[in-house]
């Protein structure tokens, strides 16, 4: 590690407080003492990323550029001081200012850029390149306000807006030397030139302006920092005054409105593609940014496009930013004049796809009636894309007219729409899934056709997450405890947590290792008290479910099971054999009726039990409000349970099963998505997996009726039926009948009903296991060593091997 020298910290602290915010030490707020500490480091990272930029351009080294249309970095101060390694140091000279590091690292507000595992999933994978040395950078947009705070009335969700100091934050680096051009609207000119042929021109556009803000990654050990850059929009002076010129004085102000309103809010949602017009021009114009930040980049230091290839990696979080494809084309070929065929294959060399879902409705189609209207050019490009690759198709596959409606980009039959996902395939040279399970469906359910057409272009990139935010920096506790044990190598190189394993048969670390886990149970319970006033034992069971509420991932599910628990005690009188706390957290995307009707059933349910004395000394249940990384970070390392319970086949990957595994819990999952990998990792002696396979669902589908599994099971019968009545809805009677309904009349999509039997054994087991404490600790140990494999460090290899041919410059 890189020594930082920070014998001028308090004095620049002080210098901070006196001429930027004008105040004496002694008046500043813990606010004022935040922005202080942080903007010293910000100092420091700032020396760091020039060194760093250098190091990369002496190299020429190829650089990788991840484009998402969400980034969720949690909060940055505390990371920071620890990949940069000063955080005890600093956590001492603030202690003889009388300043507790702890109270300041809490008043920084998380920025919200991201629904959930999608951009959490980048803010990973940025730390990781950074810490690995290598040169990959991030590129989103620096929205207004992130995903709304959620808040809790008479159980009911409400969504308040964030605001996120989006220009003040002291991790934001206002770059006012660079800007982007970004034109939108317009139309098509077609002119023919001398040789008489024809020549598209795109006239009549307006100029949005991309205002660029960074905010610095730093790497563990201090020796790399990397940055995020984020693109907000702006509507140009030009524009203004041609408008205002035209002497339409309202109507200039409402498109200057409409155009700043680009960039102002993200969509609340993580599995519903919004067909909004809005929604996509922030994608068209996070694509037009990043693709004119990266040419600008590249061209700084090479002439042509030919190496553009060997120079330049990028890769598309999901569909939401594969305009990259027709915006690349169009830069390549109407501004700087290559000829098609070889700006074709320059584009497919460059782009690499990540497929992030399989649900239907998660995939993202556009129809080109607004793609004329906002981006005619590209319109044009994708057509010409489509047109020469339905001549390959039809070249190879002769007279097979199903294969070219299959792979066209264009739907037809009803309004013609554009399939982003068939756009990303034909123009990336990789395209990969999250898990192995997920690249499997991905190839053979997904798009087969292409997987025939292209095999070689098909990969897996499991998932992973970064062990200094999740293990290091969120359980403090753990970290000492592994560092004693085997040294501080593991922290990047997760696979040393292996050495553990030896350690479950010695029994002062096993003491610990549950002592460890009892404090974080602790302080999770004084969260618990404090945001949902409700009392729980640190000496139960705590089963984490926590994640976007969705069916697909089934909360319902997990409701099931607790009013079968209360109704065991309360009418058979039968007690669990260790008391349990039901924890429960996540957002649900305010147009989704369902998942926010379930988030009402939590809290009915919650009600209703932990009032009644002779059954909450045996279960309650919690829902804790507004699920966000730094909540993530304190629930974590408190679950003995963590609940990964989504109907096999939906869950591309998750994460969250990682971070919880990671921090020693054990968890009760289907073979879904990574759980899988976890569970072949970590041994099926050490988690409880339950419940119907991919290939089962599959072949029951068509089949398949809830009413049989209802009427064959006298618990779930009675279970369906107390959800149907106004139990847990008294005020509101009749609320909970669609939920009931979704499942009994609609079919049970999620497949709840056939897996519920499955899952209430699989909790009675951890029940009756969990008495054994030894043992359980011996497999939460185990948990925690087996589950290096999970690090992002290891993902971004992979990534960097197979797809970006990236290297580290150390
Ligand atoms: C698309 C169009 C319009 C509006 C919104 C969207 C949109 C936004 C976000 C669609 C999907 C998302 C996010 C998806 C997501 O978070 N997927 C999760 O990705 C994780 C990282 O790979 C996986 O672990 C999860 O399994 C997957 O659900």
């Amino acid at each position: 590690m890189n020594k930082i020298d920070l014998s001028g910290f308090k004095a620049a602290m002080g210098q901070y407080l006196r001429y930027v915010r004008g105040k004496k030490i002694e008046d500043a707020s813990q606010k004022d003492l935040f922005n202080a500490v942080s903007s010293v480091v910000r100092m420091l990272l700032i020396d760091i990323t020039m060194e760093t930029e250098d190091r990369y351009t002496k190299a020429d080294a190829k650089r990788m550029h991840y484009l998402s249309i969400e980034f969720l970095p949690g909060r940055l101060l505390s990371n920071n001081l620890l990949n940069l390694g000063i955080e005890k140091e600093c956590r001492d000279i603030l202690k003889t200012m009388n300043i507790d590091l702890d109270d300041l690292l809490n008043e920084e507000h998380d920025p919200a850029l991201g629904n959930g595992g999608l951009g959490r999933l980048a803010a990973c994978y940025l730390d990781s390149l950074a810490t690995l040395d290598m040169p990959g950078f991030g590129y989103g947009i620096n929205y207004d306000y992130g995903l709304f705070k959620q808040t809790i009335m008479a159980g009911e969700q409400r969504e308040n807006p964030d605001f996120w100091p989006n220009r003040s934050s002291p991790w934001l680096l206002a770059r006012s030397d660079v800007r982007c051009m970004v034109p939108v609207y317009g139309r098509i000119q077609g002119t023919e030139d001398r040789e008489g042929e024809y020549n598209p021109m795109w006239v009549d556009w307006k100029l949005i302006l991309g205002r660029v803000h960074d905010i610095p990654i730093a790497g563990f050990g201090g020796r790399t920092v990397n940055r995020l850059r984020l693109f907000s929009a702006w509507a140009s002076e030009d524009f203004d005054m041609q408008v205002f010129n035209e002497g339409d004085y309202f109507r200039a102000v409402e498109e200057k409105i409409q155009f700043e309103s680009i960039s102002k809010i993200l969509y609340p949602s993580d599995s519903m593609a919004a067909g909004r017009e809005l929604r996509l021009v922030q994608e068209y114009f996070l694509v037009a940014c990043s693709v004119q930040d990266i040419i600008r980049i590249y061209l700084k230091d090479h002439e042509g496009f030919d190496q553009f290839p060997d120079k330049v990696a990028i890769q598309l979080n999901d569909t939401h930013p594969a305009l990259t494809v027709a915006e690349l084309m169009r830069v390549l070929v109407d501004v700087h004049g290559l000829e098609w065929d070889p700006a074709w294959k320059i584009t497919t060399k460059t782009l690499g796809y990540t497929n992030h879902t399989l649900l239907p409705e998660a995939l993202e189609t556009w129809p080109v009636s607004i793609l004329k209207r906002v981006i005619p050019r590209h319109l044009q490009i994708i057509y010409e894309i489509n047109r020469r690759f339905i001549e390959l198709v039809k070249q190879r596959f002769p007279n097979n007219t199903r294969l070219v409606k299959s792979m066209s980009i264009i739907r037809e039959g009803g309004e013609q729409r554009i399939l982003m996902a068939n756009l990303a395939i034909i123009g990336s040279h990789s395209v990969n899934g999250v898990a192995r399970i997920h690249s499997e469906l991905v190839k053979n359910n997904l798009v087969p056709d292409f997987y025939r057409l292209w095999p070689e272009r098909f990969n897996n990139k499991t998932n992973g997450v970064t062990p200094r935010r999740w293990i290091l920096s969120a359980n403090p506790g753990l970290s000492g405890l592994i560092t004693e044990a085997i040294g501080d190598g593991w922290i990047s190189d997760l696979d040393q947590l292996k050495r553990l394993e030896p350690l479950v048969h010695d029994s002062v670390f096993l003491e610990r290792f549950a002592q460890v886990k009892r404090a974080n149970k602790i302080d999770l319970a004084e969260i618990i008290g404090e945001t949902t006033y409700v009392e729980v034992d640190p000496d139960s069971i705590f089963d984490i479910h926590a994640k976007r509420i969705h069916e697909y991932k089934r909360q319902f599910l997990n409701v099931l099971n607790i009013v079968h628990t209360y109704l065991k005690i309360k009418e058979d009188k039968q007690i669990p054999g260790a008391p349990r706390t039901f924890i429960f957290a996540g957002k649900a995307a305010p147009g989704y009726v369902n998942a926010k009707l379930t988030i009402r059933l939590i809290h009915g349910v919650a009600d209703v039990i932990n009032n009644d004395p002779e059954v909450s000394p045996w279960i309650r249940v919690v829902f804790i409000p507004d699920y966000r990384v730094s909540l993530a970070e304190a629930l974590i390392p408190g679950a003995d349970v963590s609940e990964q319970i989504s109907c096999a086949g939906m869950e591309a990957s998750g994460t969250g099963n990682m971070k919880f595994a990671m921090n020693g819990a054990l968890t009760v999952g289907t073979l879904d998505g990574a759980t899988v990998e976890i569970a072949e990792r970590v041994g099926l002696e050490n988690l409880y997996i339950f419940g119907l396979k991919v290939d089962e669902i599959a072949a029951m589908r068509k089949h398949y009726n809830p009413r049989d599994y209802i009427e064959n099971n006298p618990d779930l019968m009675r279970v369906m039926n107390v959800i149907r009545s106004d139990l847990f809805c008294k005020k509101d009677p009749g609320i909970f009948k669609r939920l009931h309904d979704a499942v009994v009349d609609f079919g049970d999509y999620y497949f709840n009903m056939a897996d519920f039997s499955a899952y209430v054994e699989t909790q009675n087991q951890v029940v009756t296991d969990y008495c054994n404490k030894k043992q359980w600790a011996e497999r939460s140990i185990l948990n925690t060593a087996r589950t290096g494999y999970f690090s992002s460090d290891r993902a971004i290899r992979e990534y960097a091997d197979d797809i970006w041919k990236i290297k580290p410059f150390p």
